[in-house]
């Protein structure tokens, strides 16, 4: 491994630069992303279905010690995003704070901590809307549930609450669309006039599902304008798999970059719709993350405007800790990629219209690079396994976890 280290960072410098490598590796050094508590757990954590793959975290216990053999091998995900229903919940009907408190012990006792929290809408009773819902009764147990959650963000958690309703239709007729939304509107002015100010609301997007014919947040917009009337701590989550295909996601990263809007990212990669699958190291993941470089909301450059880093990923077959060491190895490399990129030499390029040229510059860097010698480096000066996946897989970890989670 020293060697290829050696080498393969030799011919970096050589083509990027000695100062943007030291920097590539800095950077990677310093990143850190939030983890989700049902990634280890049955498959969709309950939304999509009920699979257990051996050695499978049964309880919230067995997520966290998952969680923590995780940030052993990373080093960059201490802090471990919850869901109100699935984790702080006895009754699997209302989360309660006293859970949360117990949750908390057990993460510290794991060197961990609690992350983002989010209201869990999509379970029981949510299927003619949840802050859209058209009876007061419904609106007021959801509403309710989003102020316990940043109750328990405020105390026990990173001061993160992050919203996604599954409110909409399946036909055209069935829901009345602008009422929809005043409604939502009119139940998030309630969640934030009695939010503690100190409590960032993130509200998360999507396309559709499981509504097919309307969704009451489909898009950034609908978020943005959302934040934009609720106030300085309520902003916009990305989520990868929320979009219509071919959607530009990096160019709405560059949007709500220049509007400084409180944004915050759930990492995942996707095929047909919202897979959740493991982040990939792909051309789209390096791109949002040069304008995540470039906009200097990563890595917490400027404390104010720093974006909340989260994976939100479940995907059915594969071993849940082997994917998510992926997902983190695939965001450093494409932060690596990101760093690397000679943004000065690029605007020259665009400035004087050469458009294949400047193609070239970006995909240099973000594409043809092979920047694994930078990860490895960032890793092994910080005494963690040069390549976490293989750790995992010479530990012994899941041998151990599927003879006891039987
Ligand atoms: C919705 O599809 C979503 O992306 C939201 O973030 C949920 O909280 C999450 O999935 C977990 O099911
Ligand atoms: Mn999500």
């Amino acid at each position: 491994m020293d060697n290829r280290i050696k080498n393969g960072l030799q011919c970096l410098e050589d083509e990027f630069g000695k100062d943007r490598v030291v920097q590539a590796v800095q950077a990677v050094k310093r990143f850190e992303v939030e983890i989700p508590s049902w990634v280890f757990g049955k498959f969709g954590g309950g939304r999509f279905g009920g699979y257990l793959p051996p050695g499978c975290a049964r309880t919230i216990q067995e997520k966290l010690d998952d969680a923590a053999f995780v940030h052993k091998l990373t080093g960059a995900t201490r802090s471990v995003a919850m869901h109100m229903l699935w984790d702080f919940s006895s009754d699997g009907e209302t989360g309660s704070p006293e859970t949360a408190e117990k949750v908390a012990f057990q993460c510290r006792d794991r060197n961990l901590s609690i992350g983002s929290v989010s209201p869990t809408y999509f379970l029981n009773g949510s299927h003619r809307g949840s802050l859209s819902a058209t009876e007061q009764k419904t609106r007021m147990r959801f509403i309710e549930q989003a102020l316990i959650a940043g109750q328990i963000a405020d105390q026990f958690g990173n001061g993160l609450l992050t919203l996604w309703l599954p409110d909409g239709s399946l036909y055209p007729g069935q829901a009345a669309l602008g009422r929809a939304f005043e409604t939502s509107k009119k139940s998030l002015e309630e969640i934030c006039s009695k939010l503690d100010r100190r409590i960032t609301l993130l509200l998360e997007y999507k396309v559709f599902e499981p509504g097919t014919y309307s969704t009451v947040i489909p898009d950034w917009g609908t978020a943005y304008l959302l934040a934009k009337h609720l106030g300085e701590n309520v902003g916009v989550l990305v989520d990868l798999g929320h979009h219509p295909h071919g959607t530009n996601i990096e160019q709405i990263v560059a949007r709500l970059i220049r509007e400084k809007m409180k944004c915050g990212f759930h990492f995942n990669a996707r095929y047909a719709a919202d897979d959740d699958h493991a982040v990939e190291p792909n051309p789209e993941m390096a791109r949002i993350f040069y304008e995540l470089v470039t906009g200097r909301v990563a890595n917490n450059e400027n404390p104010d405007k720093n974006w909340a880093y989260m994976i939100d990923q479940c995907s059915g077959r594969e071993d849940r800790i082997q994917a998510v060491l992926h997902s983190v190895d695939s965001l450093q490399l494409s932060l690596a990629k990101a760093i690397l990129v000679d943004q000065e030499v690029l605007r020259r390029l665009q400035d004087a219209d050469e458009i294949i040229l400047a193609n070239r510059c970006l995909n240099d860097a973000l594409i043809l690079a092979d920047v694994r010698p930078i990860v490895w480096l960032a890793r092994v000066e910080r005494n963690l396994p040069p390549d976490p996946v293989a750790a995992y897989c010479e530990s012994g970890y899941r041998v151990k976890i599927e003879a006891e989670r039987v």
